[in-house]
């Protein structure tokens, strides 16, 4: 069964959050749109996804394992690793099911509204160069990164795990980051070290780190292949979740009505601003409408810091008229993908990158 329908929070048919919902919204926290202001998201802002618990390693005792298909294993203490080149850079981190809440039927996992994003200054080493050192034989195509954190989901007991090609890895800079925005990683965010994957949405970058395996097959672990696939029905294979899809957000503009968060602003001219971002092209262009989507008007962009972090936007809002609008934003990359109007289904709620709509009550 298929279902393209979305509907809002408030309407009837709706069926209610469960407290298995809640209970994960309530550990794996979004970051509040009011943060959009900030390039880097300050630490705290940044949302959050942990699948099991939070694990407790002690960096004095960590160790790094890089094994598989190598030719020289190596074990890395955190002092060795921070010996290391040092790379600091700004990547937009997404959960895949940023969006997801709002489908209906609703996929019950972490139910996400559009709040499942930030900016992390991420301080680490290329990955590529460690892999490189412990010398990488020339069957190998995947590089396998396994977490400390330990549960079952989809019946299954594993460790957090997942993969990417070596060919990805290269091509995305991914890091060994030990630090977040000029400090060391705090526990939730992967402490000591985590991975970081500029471009991919969040599952990718593996927090917790204890062992890098390079494999001559696919990787068939849970959290790749029973999970983060885009699949209709749960008997099929389904294509994986990769790259960011386009998207853009905006600061929700005037205050806001504390339960409903509808927003109210004054008669007057307003400045609208968000972020956009992109995992397989560059932001070409953002658009704004205040009139529930009727009519789009271009939003000026603002080159962002570094390839892999968001795009700024900003556009003038003359609201001359008082009463019930909807201000909607939507973005496109240079490669002409562009965010739906309509988000479409699929069972895990990957990827849903519909047009951002504020309900607004101007007076
Ligand atoms: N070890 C481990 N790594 C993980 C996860 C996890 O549960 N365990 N969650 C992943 C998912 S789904 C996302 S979206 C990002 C979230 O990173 P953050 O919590 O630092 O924002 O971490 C990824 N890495
Ligand atoms: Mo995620």
């Amino acid at each position: 069964m298929t279902s393209q329908e979305y509907v809002t929070l408030d309407s009837a048919e709706q069926p209610g959050i469960s407290i298995e919902e809640l209970q994960l919204a309530t550990r794996n926290h979004g970051m509040p749109l009011e943060a959009l202001r900030y390039d880097v998201t300050p630490l705290g802002l940044h949302y959050l996804l942990t699948h099991f618990d939070i694990p407790a390693l002690d960096p004095a005792t960590w160790r790094l394992r890089i094994g598989g298909w190598v030719a020289r294993p190596l074990t890395l203490t955190l002092d060795e690793l921070r010996a290391r080149p040092t790379v600091t850079r700004r990547v937009t981190m997404e959960c895949a099911g940023n969006g997801r809440a709002r489908l209906s039927p609703r996929p019950v996992s972490q139910p996400w509204l559009l709040e499942a994003v930030g900016t992390g200054e991420w301080t680490g080493t290329p990955a590529a160069d460690v892999i490189d050192e412990a010398g990488v034989t020339p069957d190998a195509i995947e590089v396998v990164f396994t977490g400390a954190d330990r549960g079952v989901q989809g019946g299954v007991e594993h460790a957090y795990a997942r993969s990417i090609t070596l060919d990805e890895l290269r091509a995305t800079g991914a890091l060994l980051a030990w630090g977040l925005n000029g400090v060391a990683l705090p526990p939730q965010h992967g402490a000591p070290v985590r991975l970081v994957v500029p471009g991919w949405y969040g599952m990718t970058s593996v927090k917790w780190l204890t062992s890098i395996d390079l494999t001559t097959t696919p990787f068939d672990g849970y959290q790749q292949a029973g999970s983060y696939r885009f699949r209709q029905t749960p008997d099929e294979v389904g294509d994986p979740v990769t790259r960011l899809a386009v998207r853009s957000l905006m600061i929700p503009p005037g205050i806001p009505d504390f339960l409903t968060r509808r927003r109210i602003v004054d008669r007057g001219t307003h400045e609208l601003r968000g972020r956009a971002w992109a995992g397989r092209a560059p932001i070409a262009a953002v658009e704004v409408s205040t009139d529930g989507g009727r009519t789009w008007q271009g939003a000026d962009l603002h080159t962002p810091s570094d390839p892999a972090a968001w795009t700024a936007w900003r556009a003038v809002w003359h609201a001359d008229a008082p009463g019930e609008t909807e201000v909607c934003c939507r973005a496109r990359d240079t490669s002409g993908n562009a965010q739906p109007d309509t988000p479409s289904w699929n069972l895990g709620g990957y990827a849903v990158n519909a047009v951002q709509r504020v309900a607004v009550t101007v007076r």
